[in-house]
């Protein structure tokens, strides 16, 4: 796990020729309804991450993947929040090992599995900066609002709750997964690309005051605009930012394998964009793939889509 030691690069301020990225897999599916999505981290493996992101000029290393209870063998128990206890506890693993990587001053890059990982994604990266006295902001890339709880859920699926948990809102076990809670303050955390809402999400995004940026602002103002105004949102007064993105954002004619496809949404070309503006603000400190779903794709272009898309998160221009 500890791999090589620090190159000097590491004081919050990454120089970029010494950034070491690291992948952790989270091959989760039980957050879901559609099965599939733990072969994310397969599939974006053999779409060539490490090579795309070492031939950018990055270090890579693959930390493998995160141990994942398997639904087979699981009993859902609550049906408002089927799987839980077993997503909370692979989200504490998560959190410990991305903690690991920041002391390491290594990049996240996490790889789902279903979106309820954020959970431990954003409890790693709130902890370890809570500890420093820093707060840190969020992006939440998606065709849902992910604010459900299990008091408001239609479907019983944890992986339409994170961003609420992560907002301090919902189930416990996901909500006090961070030394601090909330682990982002709403007034740091934005929505971008929604075009698929359930009426108690609603209420939660006004009771919260969680920015939304629907498919209606980015055809109405351009992703140029909505990102500008999003990073605006998630640096004001943080450390910096997480990016959790979740292929179901793009429009299923680009990206088709996702765990839950919405028509009507973003292009390909946005979502370069999206993630150029993350980069381009220097205050990306984690980024997370989520929901890639190959059973659902044609010939794993959906994954090597998000290779793509990874390397402009990381600073790749086009010229
Ligand atoms: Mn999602």
């Amino acid at each position: 796990m500890e791999s090589g030691e620090d190159n000097g690069g590491g004081d919050g301020s990454i120089v970029k020729a010494h950034r070491r990225v690291g992948l952790l897999g989270v091959p989760m599916d039980l957050g879901g309804g559609l099965r599939g999505v733990d072969m994310g981290p397969s599939a974006i493996r053999i779409a060539g991450i490490g090579k795309a992101i070492a031939g950018h000029g990055d270090g890579f290393v693959d930390f493998g993947n995160v141990p994942v209870l398997r639904p087979e063998t699981r009993v859902p128990r609550d049906p408002r929040a089927r799987f839980v206890g077993s997503i909370a506890h692979c989200c504490e693993r998560l959190r410990k090992r991305v903690g690991r990587l920041l002391d390491e001053s290594i990049f996240p890059l996490i790889v789902g599995g279903d979106h309820s990982i954020a959970c431990g994604t954003v409890a790693g990266l709130s902890s370890w900066h809570a500890d420093r006295g820093e707060k840190v902001g969020l992006i939440w890339f998606d065709a849902h609002a992910d604010m459900n709880t299990p008091a408001t859920t239609p479907s019983g699926n944890v992986h339409g709750m994170p961003l609420a948990a992560c907002l301090g809102q919902g189930e416990d076990r996901l909500v006090n997964l961070a030394t601090r809670v909330p682990m982002v303050d709403p007034a740091n955390a934005c929505l971008i690309g929604i075009r698929e809402v359930d009426p108690g999400e609603r209420e939660l995004i006004s009771k919260t005051g969680v920015h939304v940026f629907t498919m209606r602002e980015i055809d109405m103002h351009g992703m140029h605009h909505v990102m500008s105004k999003a990073l605006d949102i998630a640096t004001q007064g943080t450390a910096g930012f997480h990016l959790s993105f979740d292929l179901d954002g793009l429009d299923p004619g680009a990206a088709p394998g996702v765990g839950t496809p919405v028509g009507g949404g973003v292009t390909q070309r946005e979502a370069h964009l999206l993630l150029e503006h993350a980069a381009a603000s220097g205050k990306l400190l984690g980024l997370e793939m989520t929901e890639i779903n190959p059973i659902l794709d044609e010939s794993n272009r959906t994954a090597e889509l998000a290779v793509q898309l990874v390397l402009s998160g990381l600073g790749k221009r086009i010229v």
